[in-house]
C-alpha cells in the first residue's frame, strides 16, 4: 500500500490514519470552528472579483474561508516578470492559460510561495507543452517538473492530443492527472476527459484511479442531479481528511463548486460556486489546497508595461492592510532573493544594481494604503541615458511589516 490515499469501498478516497483524522474532526466541532482552509485556483476563461477588476485565466487566485473575498495572488504580470522577453520580440511572456496547480514545495525549509506551485498550460508555449508539469525556477524563468513527452513514454496513446487540466500530488513523483481531451489505445484503454489517472513517475506506471462514470456518480450524489459534467477540469486532496476534491465542467452553475469524492460524494461545506465571490459567471479550471502559510501578497500593477522615456504612469496597489506603510524600489536587474519578512516571500530588486530608485522619494509624503487597502502613486518612466536605446526596469513594494508585493515589468524604449 503506498503512503497516501488508499481507496475505501464506495466511499471515496480516506487517508490511513483514518481515526487520528476523526479525533481532529471530533476537537474542532468541539471548538465550534472548523479550521479555515486557502486554496489557489485560475478560472477558464478571464474573470471578475470585488477587488480585482481583471482576473486573467492564467491568473491564480486566492481564496480562504476566513477572508471577505477571493483575490488575485498571481497576475498575469508576475508571469512576465520571472519569464521576461523569452523569444526576443519586443514582448514579455507568459503561460497561455493555466489549467492545472498543485503545491509542491520542493526545498524544505523556505517559506512557502509561488516557487512551491507545480502548473500546467492551457497551451503549448515558448516550447513547453500543455502536457508539461512545470515550475518557477527560483533562477528565474520556467523549469519542467515532468514533461508531456515522459508522460507519453509511459501512456503510449495511438491517437489523441495530450494535455493535463487537473493535477494532484498523492506523493514525490506520484500524480493524479486528468486530461483536457479524450486519448485512445493507451496502457489503460481509452481514456476519458473526465477520466483519474495515477502517474507513478519513477516506475512510469499508470493506472486508472477512477473513471468519468465514478466521478459522474460522485457529483448526481452531491447534487441530486444526473446532468453530464462534462468534463473533470481540477483534482486536489482535501488537507486533512485527505478526501479527493475536484471540479468539473457542466452543468455550469456548479462549475465552481468544490466536489469531494467523500460520503460517496458530497459538495465541499463552505465552497460553492457561490462563495468564491465571482462578478460574473465563471469556471474554475486549476485548483490546489494550500496551507495557511501561503499568504495572500499585496498586487503591485499598471495599465501598462511598455513605456517611453519620461512618460507618466500610475502604481496601484491593492490587497494590503488597511494603513500599511509602501516603500517601493525600481531597478534595472533581476535577481530573486528569498525574504523571510513574509508577503510574496521574495524580492527580484538586485540592490546592488545602479541605479536603484526608491519612490515615493524620501523628501516627499509617505505613502500609505487606504482603509480599503488599495493605495495608488503617480510616477513617470525614468528618461534613458543617451545611446540607450531601451532598458528593462522591475518594480516591486515593500510593505512595513508585512512584506514584498508581486513584481512588475516594465519595458522603456
Ligand atoms: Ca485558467
Ligand atoms: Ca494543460
Ligand atoms: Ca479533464
Amino acid at each position: 500500500m503506498e503512503a497516501g490515499y488508499q481507496r475505501v469501498d464506495g466511499d471515496g478516497f480516506r487517508p490511513p490514519g483514518e481515526m487520528i483524522v476523526t479525533s481532529l474532526a471530533l476537537l474542532f466541532a468541539l471548538q465550534g470552528q472548523p479550521p479555515a482552509m486557502q486554496a489557489l485556483a485560475s478560472t477558464s476563461a478571464d474573470s471578475r472579483l470585488p477587488q480585482d477588476t481583471i482576473c486573467r485565466d492564467e491568473a491564480i487566485l486566492r481564496r480562504s474561508d476566513s477572508d471577505v473575498w477571493s483575490r488575485v495572488f498571481a497576475p498575469q504580470q508576475t508571469w512576465m516578470s520571472h519569464l521576461g522577453d523569452m523569444d526576443g520580440d519586443g514582448l514579455f511572456d507568459l503561460p497561455d492559460g493555466i489549467d492545472a496547480l498543485s503545491y509542491q514545495p520542493n526545498i524544505a525549509g523556505n517559506a512557502p510561495g509561488i516557487f512551491d506551485l507545480v502548473f500546467s498550460s492551457d497551451r503549448d508555449f515558448q516550447g513547453f507543452a500543455d502536457g508539461d508539469i512545470l515550475r518557477l525556477s527560483r533562477f528565474g524563468g520556467i523549469e519542467i517538473v515532468n514533461s508531456e513527452g515522459a508522460l507519453n513514454s509511459a501512456l503510449l496513446p495511438v491517437s489523441g492530443s495530450l494535455d493535463i487540466d487537473g493535477l494532484a500530488i498523492v506523493s514525490d513523483n506520484v500524480y493524479l492527472v486528468t486530461f483536457k481531451d479524450s486519448l485512445n489505445g493507451t496502457v489503460v484503454g481509452d481514456v476519458l476527459d473526465g477520466d483519474i489517472l495515477r502517474w507513478d513517475v519513477t516506475t512510469q506506471t499508470i493506472t486508472r484511479f477512477a473513471d468519468e462514470a465514478q466521478v459522474q456518480a460522485w457529483v448526481d450524489h452531491a447534487t441530486g442531479s444526473t446532468t453530464s459534467i462534462g468534463d473533470v477540469k481540477s483534482l486536489s486532496f482535501h488537507p486533512v481528511s485527505g478526501d479527493l476534491l475536484f471540479t468539473v465542467q457542466s452543468p455550469s452553475a456548479v462549475d465552481a463548486t468544490v466536489f469531494s469524492a467523500s460520503q460517496q460524494g458530497e459538495i465541499l461545506i463552505g465552497w460553492e460556486e457561490g462563495d468564491w465571490d465571482f462578478q460574473i459567471s465563471t469556471e474554475i479550471d486549476a485548483l490546489c489546497m494550500i496551507p495557511e502559510e501561503l499568504e495572500q501578497p499585496i498586487i503591485l500593477s499598471a495599465d501598462v508595461n511598455y513605456l517611453h522615456p519620461g512618460e507618466p504612469f500610475q502604481l496601484r496597489m491593492r490587497h494590503a492592510t488597511p494603513g500599511v506603510r509602501l516603500s517601493g524600489m525600481a531597478g534595472p536587474n533581476y535577481q530573486i532573493v528569498d525574504s523571510t519578512l513574509g508577503g510574496v516571500g521574495y524580492t527580484v530588486m538586485d540592490f546592488n544594481s545602479r541605479p536603484l530608485h526608491r519612490w515615493p522619494a524620501q523628501s516627499a509624503n509617505q505613502l500609505y494604503a487606504d482603509a480599503s487597502g488599495t493605495a495608488d502613486f503617480q510616477t513617470q518612466a525614468p528618461n534613458l541615458p543617451v545611446g540607450m536605446l531601451s532598458a528593462t526596469l522591475w518594480y516591486q513594494v515593500y510593505a512595513h511589516g508585512e512584506g514584498w508585493s508581486t513584481p512588475l515589468v516594465f519595458l522603456v524604449e
